[in-house]
């Protein structure tokens, strides 16, 4: 049976790739983007080496010359998706999206590096200064003030679009008058219903238009943009692919790079501190333009444990968190805790499961010899796309696959949890 769902996984990002690179979806999202790629290549990786890298390789080369690898790229024009091309404008990279997404791809680099053999090796030096110019130009665009975190300009950046985390800000993102004359794709696809408003679509249109009026000048959107938050999701991925870039350093014997990415672990180690919410006890969103906490706990919370950083106390409470929500849910991990006044079972990013957070979290339990807890989201994962089929994400207490079907980065995680695990069962015993 689980062989069967392999062979099914295989197919399905087979079916999606569009020659070097492989689309999340067919029609929902018809470009490549960044961290599913990333996902998608550790997946195909499992089963045909050169065509991963090659998935990566294309990413990169869409890597702007200040280091910045953006979020989408627009390989060919396709009407079934907008905000196309055209409404990022921006000349010298028409072909990409202006703003970037969590950065997972050291960590994937380092992920493929470590468990394949000499031709991996090559492959991943060969993309080691394009890491470190990534890395570098998350530091300066998105920590110039040299705080310790980094912070996003555009929900999409966090790539958890309609999280309750962006309510705060996304409140005071002013709408300019007769904005709203454009139409969404996105709703002749999937039922609005498991996507974002249409007011949540006038203000991530509102930033876009703000970005493109000041040529996406990362200054400019830092210090005065419609939109600035620290996202806990981001900066623990950042963190986590940082410890990974200083592997792959020490792999290559890079010595002089050695100490200046050890710099960068400290600060943001440090800088984490700076998003701990003693009130609910996790690590939370923070809206810099209102100096505001969100109160909600996520599944971006968890990630703590993958980048393996927080005081003892502040893990083993994000342990218990674990604990209590995957209790209080049949299949987890929700991507909001379902006793948050604004959870949603089947809206995108406020309560759904998504098996690329459950692959991390279930990384960090692991890391933290949580291995029941670890195991319980891998299970659920498996048999979340058994009873609601290769989704873009699920029903945390239905199982229901959700959004785009026949998912990329969904079959990937599944093949990557293979890979993994030599004793695994596919059953459906809820
Ligand atoms: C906007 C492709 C992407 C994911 C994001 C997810 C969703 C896009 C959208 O789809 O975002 O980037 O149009 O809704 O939120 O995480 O990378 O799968």
């Amino acid at each position: 049976m689980i062989e069967e769902k392999f062979q099914n996984a295989v197919e399905i990002i087979t079916k999606n790739d569009r020659g070097g690179y492989t689309v999340p979806t067919s029609k929902l999202y018809p470009h490549q983007w960044n961290w599913d790629s990333a996902f998608t290549a550790l997946g195909i990786s499992t089963y045909n080496k050169t065509r991963a890298w090659q998935e990566l390789i294309l990413l990169i080369k869409a890597q702007w010359k200040n280091g910045m690898i953006p979020h989408i790229i627009f390989h060919k024009n396709d009407p079934n998706y907008f905000p196309g091309p055209n409404h990022w404008q921006i000349k010298s990279n028409a072909n990409t999206s202006c703003h970037s997404q969590p950065p997972v791809l050291a960590s994937i680099i380092w992920d493929m590096v470590k468990n394949g053999n000499n031709y991996d090796l090559k492959k991943g030096q060969s993309l080691f200064n394009s890491l470190m110019a990534y890395h570098e130009w998350f530091f300066s665009a998105r920590d110039p003030n040299n705080e310790g975190f980094i912070s996003i300009i555009h929900p999409w950046e966090s790539g958890r679009d309609n999280c309750p985390d962006w309510d705060l800000g996304l409140h005071n993102v002013n709408v300019p008058d007769n904005f709203g004359d454009y139409v969404r794709c996105d709703t002749s696809h999937v039922e609005i219903s498991q996507r974002p408003t249409n007011k949540d679509y006038d203000k991530f249109m509102s930033i876009v238009e703000y970005g493109r009026n000041c040529n996406w000048d990362p200054k400019k959107m830092y210090d005065e943009g419609p939109f600035l938050a620290i996202d806990p999701g981001i900066n623990f991925i950042f963190l986590k692919a940082n410890k990974d870039l200083l592997s792959l350093a020490k792999l290559f014997n890079y010595k002089n790079r050695v100490n200046k990415i050890e710099s960068w672990i400290n600060k943001l180690e440090d800088g984490c501190q700076n998003f701990w919410n003693d009130k609910v006890k996790a690590f939370t969103a923070f809206d810099m333009r209102s100096n505001q906490f969100c109160d909600a706990i996520t599944n971006a919370s968890m990630l703590c444990l993958y980048a393996s950083t927080g005081s003892d106390k502040q893990k083993n409470y994000t342990i218990k968190h674990c604990e209590r929500i995957l209790n209080s849910c049949v299949y987890g991990m929700p991507s909001v805790d379902p006793k948050h006044k604004k959870f949603e079972s089947e809206r995108y990013w406020r309560g759904p499961v998504w098996s690329i957070m459950n692959y991390m979290i279930s990384h960090g339990l692991e890391h933290e010899g949580e291995y029941s807890l670890a195991k319980r989201i891998k299970d659920d994962t498996i048999k979340l796309i058994e009873v609601g089929g290769m989704y873009e994400y699920f029903n945390p207490h239905t199982g229901k696959g959700l959004g785009g079907h026949d998912f990329s980065w969904t079959a990937a995680i599944l093949l990557v949890f293979g890979r993994d695990s030599s004793n695994l069962k596919f059953t459906t015993n809820k």
